[in-house]
């Protein structure tokens, strides 16, 4: 069974396209295919198809977006995930390992889980031994940051906190000056806000359950300082949420489960682009295939190596493909990994001198606040965020901070949250020609601009409320902000630099790049939404101008 997707299936009202493109999905993992097309409904697939007329490397927000728009225009489409596809159930019945008691299902290859919030009262009490296997969470070190990404049918959307949040539109205006800012937030904004399915807490069952009571203390706490705080949407169904909190559903949301998968509730895009792009019937897509390198052919179509790996992470079999259209969609560090390797390595030679450069961290720093006795943030939590503090409009320090869960099933007086602020720091990629690896030219003086930016705030909310940070909750060493990690890595390709101004690559023809990296490094809010957006902008626009006859 497929509980992440039946139970939405039962909820809301599905297209006939996504019905088919889940019933794809299902008959592929019982028949234990790692192809996945409309075809697989019926028949098992004939062997590897080596060319195709487009094919888009991810499937997460820019991948799946690109996926569905070539489907519906009748294009026949592959889309390479190095990820699993995730519905098949554990020995325990789950798809997805509880954040509690994460095995081998939580990370991707890792002898040992690598979770944000690394100790408890300074004890290693978090992070557990797992074997190595293609798990849906990932952490990609670079020499002074680390990347957390998704990996999976659905990218980052199997793993994130789903805050869907549009952008401030000046702000959005500022990064993206050369975009028609009133044309996104008119037609492309609403657009993916619909697709993604997001939707809002009810403001009466938030202000009375157990499950947000963390929140509304953060909220209080703010408050006291003269701070305004803001619901933000999500993509997790909150109709759901409440018939868990009423013992009528199986609990997610409200059994600690997020980072490692969500088994319901949450409408990860395997349930809505994915599921629609399946349906057309124009679109397959071959799990646990990782592509390698991209170089172009003499006759102008492109050449992708591949490794598909089995679930030890041996690689079984290199495979070559070819495409005329070529759709970037492996994230902010997947994409631009692979194109500043095409072009040092000599593959893509013309790639602009923009590739790789303009990438930062959204200004990500997460910390914790230590509450007095009384302000009790509750033994049960939702994993769920729904509010901010939003103080992006203060000119001096802004500030834009998520009020983050910390579900431990215990109370433990932490106030947990994840500050995005204004850091104006960019840093670039390099080539390794000895080693062929890509490097991120981050620095630790970087991200002490986000430390700065981000104390400020909650130095004013310690002050306001006469309460401390918390010490315990990074390590060993007494670190207050974990500003070593990031969730929301964006830019190395940016919109504009990069590529034209609908994400061509320039350089090349019919070669696109529809994620994160499009984003120049910072966007002020939690960014799916932004990088959901701008990819229906690209495919409206690409496949009405590149692939006329
Ligand atoms: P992404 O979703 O990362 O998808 C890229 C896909 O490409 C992945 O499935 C990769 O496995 C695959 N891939 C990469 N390289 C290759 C290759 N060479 N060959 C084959 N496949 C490849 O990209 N954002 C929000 O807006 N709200 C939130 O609440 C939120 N919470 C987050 C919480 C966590 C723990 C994390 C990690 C992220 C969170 N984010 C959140 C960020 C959000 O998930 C992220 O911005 C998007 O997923 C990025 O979308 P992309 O399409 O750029």
């Amino acid at each position: 069974m497929l509980p992440n997707m039946t139970s939405n299936l039962m909820q809301r009202q599905l297209t006939r396209r996504q019905i088919l493109g889940m019933a794809a999905l299902q008959t592929a993992a019982t028949l234990g295919f790692t192809r996945v097309s409309l075809a697989a409904a019926q028949e098992a697939e004939p062997d590897a198809v080596e060319f195709t007329p487009a094919i888009v490397i991810g499937s997460g927000y820019g991948g799946a977006v690109a996926a569905l728009r070539l489907g519906e225009a009748g294009i026949r489409t592959l889309v390479l995930e190095m990820g699993r596809l995730w519905n098949t159930s554990g020995p325990d019945g789950k798809v997805f390992c509880s954040t509690a008691t994460p095995d081998r299902r939580s990370m991707w290859f890792r002898t040992r889980t690598e979770a944000p919030l690394a100790t408890f009262l300074w004890l290693d009490v978090v992070n557990k031994d797992i074997s190595p296997y293609p798990g849906v969470l990932d952490r990609v070190h670079y020499d002074h940051m680390s990347v957390y990404v998704g990996r999976g049918v659905g990218g980052g959307s199997l793993v994130n906190g789903g805050m869907a949040v549009t952008p401030l539109q000046s702000y959005f205006a500022e990064q993206f000056p050369t975009v028609d800012t009133a044309e996104m937030y008119r037609t492309y904004f609403p657009r993916a806000r619909s697709m993604l399915g997001v939707n809002t807490v009810d403001p009466a069952w938030f202000e009375s359950t157990e499950w947000y009571r963390f929140t509304r203390i953060s909220r209080k706490h703010a408050s006291n300082a003269g701070l305004k705080t803001t619901f933000v949407p999500n993509v997790y169904d909150f109709g759901y949420m409440q018939r868990e909190a009423a013992g009528t559903a199986t609990r997610s949301a409200l059994a600690g489960e997020v980072i490692y998968g969500n088994n319901h509730g949450k409408r990860s895009l395997d349930q809505t682009y994915l599921a629609s792009a399946l349906g057309t019937g124009n679109v397959t897509i071959h799990t646990l295939e990782r592509v390698k390198s991209i170089s172009r052919a003499a006759d102008g179509t492109y050449v992708l190596a591949v490794d598909r790996i089995d679930d030890t992470g041996t690689v079984v079999e290199t495979k070559e493909y070819g495409c005329t259209y070529l759709f970037l969609g492996g994230g902010s560090v997947g994409t631009t990994e692979l194109l500043v390797r095409a072009r040092e390595s000599g593959t893509l030679p013309a790639l602009d001198a923009g590739v790789g450069t303009g990438w930062g961290t959204n200004g990500n720093v997460m910390l914790g606040r230590a509450n007095h006795l009384w302000d009790t943030v509750g033994a049960n939590q939702s994993t769920m965020p729904v509010m901010g503090i939003d103080d992006w409009a203060n000119a001096a320090n802004p500030v834009f901070a998520e009020i983050a869960p910390l579900p431990m099933g215990l109370e433990h007086w932490v106030s947990l949250y994840l500050a995005i602020t204004k850091n104006p720091e960019r840093a670039s990629f390099s080539y390794d020609s000895a080693t062929g690896a890509v490097k991120l030219g981050w620095s630790a003086a970087q991200s002490a601009v986000s430390v700065g930016m981000a104390k400020k705030l909650f130095d004013r909310i310690n002050r306001a409320n006469t309460t401390m940070y918390r010490y315990d909750l990074f390590g060993s060493g007494n670190k207050v902000f974990a500003d070593d990690f990031t969730y929301h890595p964006l830019g190395g390709c940016v919109l504009g630099k990069a590529t034209d101004d609908y994400g061509r690559v320039k350089g090349y023809s019919r070669l696109y790049v529809t994620d994160g990296s499009l984003v120049p490094g910072s966007i002020g809010v939690n960014p799916f939404v932004t990088i959901t957006a701008l990819a229906e902008r690209t495919m409206a626009r690409v496949l009405v101008e590149d692939t006329a006859p």
